[in-house]
């Protein structure tokens, strides 16, 4: 195994683990029957080409070292979507209460967004992962956004890759209209918040209920089956 495979290792095992307990608050949500903070999950460990060129940026050397752990807390990334822009408050809420991680910082790109147009909420953890050499406490970040801003931040991003950071003026435009339609799009969402939460439940309840009969009438279909 190389250096770089033993220095990754740890951060794997937080991104999985992480991700299991973070859509572990979506399905308690789901069995309280009521709204569901989280809409979803995603996580990855950074590629080494990312680390490698954050060394660059940062003036970093490119070498596993307790230096880079501190210096790139996103190794371990996890992201969390949310349906609405105060349902990203109550995800930090939780976050905080846990025991399991400590919050060691918060960026708050939603009150102060970047230049970019770029809106998310990020938090900085700090996880133990238990390992055969003892108990290692590694740095994850989590991204806190809703759809609307994950769809915005995943096209920018791409576009950004294409482009090499060198986006074309016509189309880096219609990404700043872009972002700020989104922004919209999140604050119509919470204006109706009550009514959509309203229909989801129903929404919920009415699939509960026809689960429950298709499972009723298929059980007695195969009854009937087995008597003839
Ligand atoms: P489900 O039931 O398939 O939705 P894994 O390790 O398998 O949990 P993986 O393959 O590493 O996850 O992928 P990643 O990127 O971490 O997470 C992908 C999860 O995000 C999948 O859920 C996708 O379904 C979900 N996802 C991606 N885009 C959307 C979206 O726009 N809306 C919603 N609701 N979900 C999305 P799961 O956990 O595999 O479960
Ligand atoms: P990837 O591919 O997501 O891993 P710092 O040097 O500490 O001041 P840093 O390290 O850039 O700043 O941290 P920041 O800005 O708090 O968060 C970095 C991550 O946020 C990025 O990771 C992106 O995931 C996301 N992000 C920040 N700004 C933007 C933006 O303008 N557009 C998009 N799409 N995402 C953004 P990486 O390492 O850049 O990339």
């Amino acid at each position: 195994m190389s250096q770089w495979d033993q220095f990754i290792e740890p951060y794997k095992q937080a991104v999985d683990e992480l991700k299991v307990k973070l859509k572990g608050i979506r399905s308690q949500y789901e069995l309280e029957d009521v709204h569901m903070p989280v809409e979803f999950v995603t996580g990855r460990v950074k590629p080494l080409a990312s680390i490698y060129d954050k060394t660059l940026e940062k003036g970093i050397p490119f070498e596993p070292s307790k230096e880079l752990a501190a210096e790139l807390p996103d190794i371990a990334g996890l992201r969390i979507m949310c349906q609405f822009v105060d349902d990203i408050e109550s995800v930090v809420e939780i976050l905080q209460q846990r025991n399991d991680l400590e919050v060691i910082e918060e960026r708050d790109y939603i009150s102060n967004k970047k230049a970019s147009g770029y809106r998310s909420y990020h938090v900085i953890v700090s996880y133990p992962v238990e390992t055969i050499k003892g108990e290692m406490t590694i740095l994850a970040e989590i991204q806190i956004r809703t759809l609307a801003m994950n769809f915005w931040a995943s096209i920018e991003h791409s576009l950004n890759y294409k482009y090499e950071g060198e986006v074309p003026k016509e189309i880096n435009d219609r990404l700043e209209r872009a972002a700020e339609a989104a922004f919209r799009l999140d604050e119509e969402m919470s204006l109706i918040r009550d009514e959509i939460q309203d229909a989801q439940q129903y929404f919920s309840a009415f699939k509960q209920t026809a689960t429950r009969h298709s499972g009723k009438s298929k059980r007695r279909r195969k009854g009937e089956g087995e008597t003839k």
